[in-house]
């Protein structure tokens, strides 16, 4: 097959369409682990940088330009439209509530703007993105958090190993948390559908705390929102990628999401993974974030292994099983990136 541009690439493999080689992007590309954006980021904190729209473009630049990703997601956070909800949040280093929401009355304060008044900053650094992307030829993802995961921080308060709090709250309170993930959905949708509309090719959506249910909770408590989003979201205009962390025993509840692909941690290899979900969606992922510490030729070894389990799959976009680690060589996600490129050479 001829070479295609890299975001006719991400799009057919979100879809399942044949294409030369798998895509290649990484979670967290844009971060720590790169001088360029501990540069800018001595300059502001990290909300300032959020909703300064030059400096939040040029960090979600930078992955493109550093170690040749093949994907631009516009620098933000899964908590960027919270505070426009009416709850007070900072970052240290994590998103932290000044009032957790434990209350009937706090859930019915919270309020569902429109996005494109709360939050104008996210679509105009979409915008921009959009416009500087057009001659390379690169997508721009968007991405919102999923409302489990949303609702874990809000009631918690913070980040949290168990998030104890949260998960008391269904069994002691289920309606309570029903509404407050009811409030985080429909919150969500638009947001996704504004980033859709201000040019994303493709949006994510961020379960990263939905794995420690077991299957059955998983069903009643996380399953339902994100049929909701797959259904609302303009889905036709922008395919649904959904990150579900540590979801090894939930992935035929994610395949049956509505979402077009589901992105996996390392937990799962991705040939079981691939016979599991068939031909209902296409499959992200799954490196150990931390194997990027390895010597360039691993790293090699590794990206073609990957390839090769995902083959079986309608469709395979590389990434890593979970966000890149601020402590990661630049080197080694430079192999990675190099490594994918290199997957259609041979092919
Ligand atoms: O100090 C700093 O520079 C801030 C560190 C940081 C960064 C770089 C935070 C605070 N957020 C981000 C960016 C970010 N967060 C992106 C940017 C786009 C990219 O390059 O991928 C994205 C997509 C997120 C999403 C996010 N934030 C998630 C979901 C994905 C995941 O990694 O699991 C979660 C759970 C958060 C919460 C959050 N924000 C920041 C931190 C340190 C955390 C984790 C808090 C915790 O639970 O300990």
């Amino acid at each position: 097959m001829s070479e295609l541009d890299p975001t006719e690439r991400l799009l057919r493999s979100c879809r399942g369409e044949p294409v030369d080689r798998p895509p290649v992007w990484l979670m967290r590309q844009a971060g720590r682990y790169l001088p360029a954006y501990r540069r800018v980021r001595e300059q502001v904190t990290f909300l300032e940088l959020c909703r300064d729209v030059d400096r939040a473009v040029e960090v979600s630049l930078q992955p493109i330009d550093e170690v040749g990703s093949e994907a631009v997601i516009f620098f933000s956070d899964i908590f960027t439209p919270i505070p426009g909800m009416g709850v007070e949040v900072d970052f240290a280093p994590g998103p932290v509530m000044a009032e957790p929401i434990r209350t009937a009355a706090q859930v019915e304060a919270l309020r569902v703007p429109d996005p494109r008044e709360s939050v104008p900053y996210v679509f105009e650094i979409q915008r921009t993105l959009r416009r500087e992307l057009a001659s390379r030829e690169i997508p721009l993802l968007g991405f919102a958090g999923a409302p489990f995961t949303l609702a874990a921080y809000l009631v918690e308060g913070s980040g949290s190993r168990h998030f104890g709090t949260w998960k008391r709250m269904l069994w002691q309170e289920p309606e309570l948390a029903r509404a407050l993930l009811a409030r985080l959905t429909e919150m969500t949708v638009g947001y996704l559908n504004a980033q859709i509309e201000a040019g994303a090719h493709a949006v994510q959506l961020f379960d990263t705390w939905a794995g420690m249910l077991s299957p059955a909770e998983y069903r009643e408590w996380v399953q339902p929102s994100h049929r909701e989003i797959a259904a609302k979201v303009d889905r036709s205009a922008a395919p649904l990628i959904l990150y579900v962390n540590d979801g090894a025993h939930v992935l035929e509840e994610a395949a049956e999401s509505g979402a077009d692909v589901v992105s996996l941690d390392w937990r799962i290899d991705l040939a079981e993974a691939a016979r599991r979900v068939g031909s209902r969606v296409s499959l992200q992922g799954n490196l150990d974030p931390c194997a990027l510490a390895a010597p360039p030729e691993t790293i090699a070894k590794l990206v073609a292994d990957l390839a090769r389990d995902a083959a079986p799959a309608r469709g395979h976009i590389l990434n890593l099983g979970h966000g890149c680690l601020p402590e990661t060589p630049v080197e080694g996600v430079r192999a990675f990136i190099a490594a994918a490129k290199g997957l259609g050479a041979s092919a």
